[in-house]
């Protein structure tokens, strides 16, 4: 139910009450592509996942063992720093929680990086406990090669630039590094509901 007529309000208040941060609005049934460059293409038998950095043994899949592991279907909002967001967007993936579970090291962050050199920058506990995938579907299908196929990185939690296309792997780091768009005065962290978009915010 909603108090404000839609003529007051606008786009911005569409979707459900609650359910849309500050300053954005719903997208609808769009679903826009924004990517750096262009889109980087590799063979399936060529890709694999690898977890490095601070750990004593690196960790890699094949597409074929990563295709073993547990997927899970995940139904979440997103939210673009461009200001869209979209409800109730349709995922299948591999929780981060399956690819990390036996891995024991003293890093705080990670760094995704990506086919193309994309990278980004979270708090290892922005992706533990069933808050990120590496997802290779979407609504039913495979991932599309714009939306970051075969794989991407999905984090709803935070703003859509952390959600790393075309992801190869994470990266475990005791220090703190800024990923591509955090090198070019975006918010270090990115949390939409705190409207973190810039450096600063
Ligand atoms: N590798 C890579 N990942 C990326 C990007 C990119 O340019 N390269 N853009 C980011 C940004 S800014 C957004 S909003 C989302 C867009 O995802 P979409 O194109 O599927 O909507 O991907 C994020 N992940
Ligand atoms: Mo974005």
């Amino acid at each position: 139910m909603s108090v404000v007529s839609r003529g007051f309000t606008g786009r911005r208040s569409s979707g459900p009450p609650g359910r849309l941060p500050p300053g954005q609005y719903d997208a609808g049934a769009a679903f826009p592509v924004l990517s750096a460059g262009p889109v980087p293409r590799r063979h399936l038998d060529a890709w694999d996942f690898t977890v490095t950095g601070d750990i004593d043994d690196p960790l890699s899949w094949t597409w074929a063992r990563f295709q073993q592991l547990p997927h899970q279907d995940v139904t979440v909002d997103i939210h673009c720093v461009t200001s869209w967001s979209k409800f109730d967007t349709r995922w299948s993936g591999v929780s981060v929680d399956t690819l990390l579970g036996e891995v024991e090291t003293a890093a705080e962050y990670v760094v995704a990086f990506c086919d193309g050199g994309y990278t980004t920058n979270l708090p290892l506990e922005d992706v533990l406990d069933g808050k990120a995938w590496i997802v290779d579907s979407y609504d039913g299908q495979p991932l599309a090669p714009e939306h970051g196929g075969p794989a991407r990185l999905l984090v709803p939690h935070l703003y859509f630039w952390k959600s790393a296309k075309w992801v190869r792997g994470l990266r475990l780091s005791l220090a703190d590094e800024p990923g591509f768009w955090e090198t070019f005065g975006y918010h270090n962290y990115g949390d939409p509901w705190r409207n973190q978009r810039y450096a600063g915010d």
